[in-house]
């Protein structure tokens, strides 16, 4: 970190010692993962930084942006359109939930045989481990899987909670649901934020968060080259970061990352030799700082060239139409990008297959693997069908089902390993 934030952090109410205790294992973690890696780009640097000043730098920003009057909204799921709250002059970030150490905190409002992604994030705020939590205005929950909903209650009790309702269905009834509750959260951020919604700002936010997709979409599909001119682990800390930068600076370095490896591509340089096994991942979302499955994969003689995943290319794929004018046509125009998002808590959720057979295709993958997190249903009964569409399209699938403990690394490892064996 550049300075000391422990003033910082005890305004906040963080626990300090714990927290000193995170950021630790925390650096730990990325020296081994992620600075032991060969060849890596210079625009890396960047998220070097901006992931050493995680809780640093960037929660001094949001404390800056808070003492200018701004509200800041913290979010679990792509569904919530940040679009509404860059409109209202408002800071959005993903709360990031990929770790461990809250989970003891976490089980003791919780049962143990929940996903560790839902204890992460109650451990967080009952440890108090994570700046970003404490410096939101306003919690975005979602009713999503069953267990996020119930979970939500929860939180509610320590955190201004706000929570969405998502249809479970893409019926005309559900996209009806869905735009009411667009509205009504817009009409929420207005009362928290103090500032009206128009037109004008609805268009700036969405030109602002497309652009961010459209470099991400560039990105990805310089992954298609072979040799592939960037790890997978990279990307997925790319996509994390996208999650809670500041938007207009991350999508200029990340455009500035993508000159690089357009050049990389061109010389036919990459960061493995040419017949390395392809892979992509799809499945749930891996959120900071859980690399463990990249990094396994990553070091078990294959590369990992894409993530059908909210922290990959479900948040990225689906632009907003630019072209609406009026008001409602505008509102429209968000409510039918998120209606496209493809999140196993959807019935029927055909979509998903259709789209992860034609990424493995475009990025000629020699397998996929499902990742799912344990006790997670919705992903992990999706999976069988995920497989299904695969092995018709003759590609083949392993399926992980795994949380944030490394007690299973080895054993992973050696799954990872056969499968990749199997794929020549
Ligand atoms: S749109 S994937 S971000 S809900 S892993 S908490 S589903 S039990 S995260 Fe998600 Fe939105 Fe869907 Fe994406 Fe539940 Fe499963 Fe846990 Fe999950």
């Amino acid at each position: 970190m550049a300075g000391s934030y422990d003033e910082m952090w005890e305004k906040l109410n963080l626990d300090v010692e714990a927290h000193t205790g995170l950021l630790e294992v925390l650096g730990k973690f990325y020296g081994d993962i992620y600075m032991s890696q060969q060849g890596r780009l210079r625009g890396m640097e960047y998220l070097d930084f901006v992931l050493s000043e995680v809780h640093g730098l960037r929660i001094k920003e949001l404390q800056d942006a808070k003492a200018q009057g701004k509200k800041v909204f913290g979010t679990f799921c792509v569904f919530v359109p940040e679009e509404i709250v860059l409109a209202a002059g408002g800071v959005q970030v993903g709360l990031c939930a990929g770790a461990e150490i809250g989970t003891s905190e976490a089980e003791k409002v919780l049962p143990r045989n929940t996903c560790a992604l839902i204890k992460s994030f109650v451990g967080f705020k009952l440890g108090r481990l994570c700046p970003f939590i404490e410096s939101c205005d306003m919690i975005v929950g979602e009713t999503t899987c069953d267990g996020k909903k119930k979970a939500y209650e929860i939180f509610s009790e320590y955190s201004p909670v706000y929570v969405m309702e998502i249809p479970q269905m893409k019926n005309p009834a559900d996209r009806e649901l869905w735009r009411n509750e667009v509205m009504r959260f817009k009409n929420a951020v207005e009362d928290t934020t103090g500032n009206k919604i128009s037109a004008e700002s609805l268009k700036d936010a969405i030109h602002l968060t497309n652009e961010r997709r459209r470099v991400l979409q560039r990105l990805n599909r310089l992954r298609a080259a072979v040799p592939v001119p960037i790890s997978g682990r990279d990307v997925l800390l790319i996509n994390q970061v996208s999650f809670y930068d500041d938007p207009v600076r991350f999508t200029a370095k990340i455009g500035e990352l993508c000159d690089e490896l357009e050049d990389r591509v061109k010389s036919g340089e990459g960061v493995a030799p040419k017949n390395t096994t392809r892979l992509m991942m799809s499945g749930c979302p891996m959120a900071v700082p859980n690399w463990k499955l990249p990094y396994i994969i990553e070091s078990s003689g294959a590369i990992v060239v894409g993530e059908e995943s909210c922290i990959g290319t479900r948040n990225t794929r689906d632009l907003i139409d630019e072209n609406a004018k009026t008001f409602d046509s505008i509102i429209d125009a968000i409510v039918d990008r998120y209606m496209k998002i493809d999140c196993a808590c959807f019935t029927p959720n055909t979509e998903r297959l259709d789209n992860i057979v034609r990424m493995a295709r475009d990025l000629k993958v020699q397998g996929v693997v499902h990742y799912g997190l344990s006790f997670c249903q919705p992903y992990a009964i999706e999976a069988f069908k995920v497989e299904r569409a695969l092995r018709s399209a003759g590609i083949p699938m392993l399926s992980i089902e795994t949380d944030y403990s490394m007690e299973d690394v080895e054993q992973l490892k050696t799954r990872v390993e056969a499968f990749v064996e199997m794929t020549k």
